[in-house]
């Protein structure tokens, strides 16, 4: 990466920086949704008509993420925000579809979490928000308000809301460089921030396993593991 002129940048990443520490993606072969229904997994419709089928989806998506580590690629990532902020050189935003930890646990100390976090769920009863490790189910009651039947995991299923849009599309509008790693360009609103981008002079970049839904809309592509490209290119 040429640093001279660039100020401010946005990241945006997907399943792809976290495939090499062991997590699935979505859909590459063998990817989440090939094995799984998102129809009945991922949507809030699906959890009111099976919360124990959904409980159990997370609940083992949360048992592989506690074992699994961050790679090079989320290191690099954290090294080059604490280089942005240490100099000075402007605003640093990285925006991650997945709702892993392992951004935070390779070093990252902000991390926008669009689709929202594994590791926590809200009480639909009294709005709880809370941070656990343990498997979820109906039953389980609310740690704060006791009740149970309430507590769902806090992400964004299809047909929901994403988080943090309005900090997301300011960072957009002023960004000089956009850089999206390991994502397929499948899922909306994430697939059109490269228009975003684009539309406020920013340079685009796709660092990916292979070329995306909306690859041709970049300036530049770069086709390989994240574990090796992001390291080489954040230099
Ligand atoms: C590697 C690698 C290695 C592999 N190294 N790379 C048009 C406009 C707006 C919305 C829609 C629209 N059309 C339809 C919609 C609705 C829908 C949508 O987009 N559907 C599409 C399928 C068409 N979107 C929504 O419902 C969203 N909400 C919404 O739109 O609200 C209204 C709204 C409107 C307008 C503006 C704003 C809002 C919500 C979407 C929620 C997505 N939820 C999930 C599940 C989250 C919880 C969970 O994890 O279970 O989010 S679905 C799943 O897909 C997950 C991911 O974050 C998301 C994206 O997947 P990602 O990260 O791209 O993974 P893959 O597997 O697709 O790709 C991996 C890539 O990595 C591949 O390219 C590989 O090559 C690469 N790779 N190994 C580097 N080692």
């Amino acid at each position: 990466m040429s640093a001279r002129q660039i100020r401010n940048i946005v990241i945006l990443t997907g399943a792809g920086i976290s495939a090499e520490s062991g997590l699935g993606t979505f859909r590459d072969r063998g990817g989440i949704w090939e094995k799984f229904d998102w129809q009945k997994l991922a949507t809030p419709e699906a959890f009111t008509a099976d919360p124990e089928s959904v409980h159990a989806f997370y609940n083992a998506r949360r048992e592989n993420l506690l074992a699994a580590q961050p790679n090079d690629a989320h290191r690099a990532l954290a090294a080059l925000e604490l280089l942005w902020q240490a100099e000075e050189r402007g605003q640093f935003l990285l925006v991650t579809q997945n709702i892993d930890d392992l951004h935070a646990r390779g070093g990252s100390n902000e991390v926008l979490h669009m689709h929202g976090e594994l590791l926590k769920s809200r009480c639909n009863h009294c709005g709880h928000l809370f941070e656990h490790e343990h498997a979820i189910t109906p039953n389980t009651p609310c740690p704060a308000c006791g009740r149970s039947g309430g507590l769902r995991p806090h992400v964004v299923w299809f047909g929901e809301m994403p988080l943090g849009l309005d900090t997301i599309y300011e960072a957009l509008g002023a960004c000089d460089l956009f850089v999206a790693i390991g994502t397929s360009g499948t899922v909306y609103p994430a697939a059109g921030f490269v228009t975003e981008a684009k539309a406020a002079g920013a340079w685009t970049v796709e660092l990916s396993l292979q070329p995306g839904e909306v690859s041709t809309l970049f300036d530049e592509r770069h086709y390989g593991p994240a574990t090796k490209l992001v390291p080489e290119w954040a230099e």
